[in-house]
């Protein structure tokens, strides 16, 4: 920890990152072709106008697919190993500028500056992960119905990866995206949210000095900035083979239609409604920590932040006194100081939605137990700092069944055996995160078992947030089905061919047909 560097400003880390402003008051990235109106990025930690960024017009969209077109020409045919280098090398200029760019993603995102850093960690993580997949990009071999021949398959590069990200990961879930589509052989074009746009050009400059130093075309790497309109210029494109898109369950819907209309792939991660089970086996220490990072990490805007706590009757004061007494010691504010625990939300629309969400638990006939409230004066001048809450409700409450990307945790409570639990857990449309705590071993496996969590994601004595790149990331229902990150994600981003070889004289024909001439 101590070799973190904190003492430079914003400033500082612009500059490090490449990041300057135009004559117009613009900021633009490498191998960016926008000329468009332009963007501004405020700052939710004080409210500051950091950049403005240009957004990208229907013309120098194509003008950007034409260049990851030609890229992708060449980059498919370096063997998968190089192109590991490739992605090593970006890696260690991610291990440079972990300290600025982590700055950047706290200062423009709003997240704490350990989380700035620790997303910064996941990209470089992904790296290494991904070097080590470029020589493991395996088909299997299988046998032959038909004597002298063999059959194997393999995987080849897709092509053009669209990728739309949004603000709460601003980098960390591209670089999960691209650091594997680059292993695949394939080139990235990439709309960060328009939230978050400086993360973006950000990005763009390190993987375009990267390319540069290896004489390989920018086109491997391009951005492209602007609202959902700039987003539907790559759905509906058949020149883009695969859409990974991270988001609204909403957004992820329209998303879905277009690609699908035009049969193209797409990799949805979209909404959570992560709940944690406690049982009454459950360590109610660890579930104190594990609960209150869940719910207020990232000031509760992560896809798989904690919403529900599902608690045993049984124990449920206990925690629910417990839960009290922690919320009591967070420190809200600017999350550039590390003192702080919880940083602004994104926005004042983002506020405004926690404002509604509290007073929807409370009309639904919820009790709230930790007030929360925005919080206005000095250093909370951006209007986006507010107390998380906690209330108790019921699982069929409207507002518990959606996701409210704000610091608000609803405490439910079931009684009876662990199945009554579960089921609360997987009584909402969405499925990514889940988590139960126990030391009881038949509570864990019924857990993890084929009638427990419906979830992408089930952790036993964690959390709900904070999972490791190396597994498959993403979940199910209204989640979207789709996996990023590990295991073998890798394989969407490939085309995969079977392949069959005769080496004999004869052609038989497989089933055994007949066909003489
Ligand atoms: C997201 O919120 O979209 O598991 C991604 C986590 C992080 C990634 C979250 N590693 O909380």
């Amino acid at each position: 920890m101590s070799k973190i560097k904190t003492d430079f400003g914003i400033d500082e880390a612009l500059f490090a990152l490449g990041i300057q402003n135009l004559n117009d008051g613009s900021s633009t990235g490498s191998n960016n072709f926008s000329s468009g109106e332009t963007i501004e990025s405020y700052s939710p930690v004080d409210g500051s106008l950091i950049a403005k960024v240009k957004t990208t017009s229907k013309n120098d969209y194509d003008k950007v697919i034409d260049v990851a077109s030609e890229a992708f020409k060449t980059w498919r045919l370096k063997p998968a190993p190089q192109r590991g280098e490739i992605v090593r090398q970006f890696g260690n200029k991610l291990r440079e500028l972990k300290e600025p760019l982590g700055k950047l993603v706290s200062y423009e995102m709003g997240k704490s500056y350990q989380e700035g850093l620790g997303e910064v960690q996941e990209m470089i993580d992904i790296c290494d992960f991904a070097v080590g997949l470029s020589r493991q990009l395996h088909g299997l071999t299988m046998h032959s119905e038909r004597p002298g021949h063999r059959m194997y398959e393999q995987y080849h590069s897709l092509g053009i990866i669209g990728i739309i990200s949004a603000f709460n990961f601003p980098v960390a879930v591209w670089a999960w995206n691209t650091a594997l589509a680059w292993i695949c052989g394939d080139v990235c074009v990439w709309k960060p949210s328009e939230k978050t746009p400086l993360c973006g050009v950000a990005c763009q400059n390190i993987a375009a000095s990267v390319f540069k130093a290896n004489n390989l075309p920018e086109g491997i790497s391009s951005m492209i900035n602007g609202n959902y309109k700039v987003g539907e210029m790559m759905t509906n494109d058949v020149r883009i083979p695969l859409v990974s898109a991270t988001g609204s369950i909403r957004m992820g819907k329209i998303v879905a239609q277009a690609v699908a209309a035009r049969l193209g792939k797409s990799l949805l991660e979209l909404g959570g409604n992560n709940a944690i089970i406690v049982t009454p086996n459950a360590d109610i220490k660890m579930t104190v920590i594990g609960a209150v990072f869940g719910a207020v990490g990232t000031a509760g805007q992560r896809c798989t932040s904690t919403r529900r706590l599902i608690i045993h009757e049984s124990i449920y004061n206990k925690v629910k006194d417990a839960l009290v007494a922690a919320y009591k010691q967070l420190r809200v504010g600017n999350p550039l100081d590390e003192n702080n625990h919880v940083g602004p939300l994104i926005d004042t629309d983002a506020v405004a939605n926690y404002n509604k969400a509290l007073k929807k638990v409370v009309a639904e006939g919820g009790k709230i137990l930790v007030p929360g409230g925005i919080l206005d004066g000095k250093g909370y001048e951006s209007g986006c700092y507010v107390k998380p809450a906690i209330a108790e409700a019921d699982n069929n409450f409207e507002i518990v069944q959606h996701e409210t990307f704000a610091p608000v945790l609803y405490l439910l409570k079931y009684s009876g055996e662990v199945e009554n639990a579960i089921a609360i857990q997987n009584g909402v449309v969405q499925g990514l995160s889940s988590a139960i705590m126990t030391s009881n071993l038949r509570e864990a496996e019924q857990f993890l078992s084929v009638v427990g969590s419906d979830c992408g994601i089930a952790n036993v004595n964690i959390g709900t947030s904070g999972a490791e790149i190396g597994g498959a990331f993403g979940g199910e229902k209204e989640t979207g089905g789709g996996r990023e990150s590990g295991s073998d994600a890798w394989k969407i981003y490939m085309r995969r061919q079977t392949n069959t070889i005769n080496y004999t004289t004869e052609l038989p024909l497989a089933q055994g047909i007949k066909f003489d001439l």
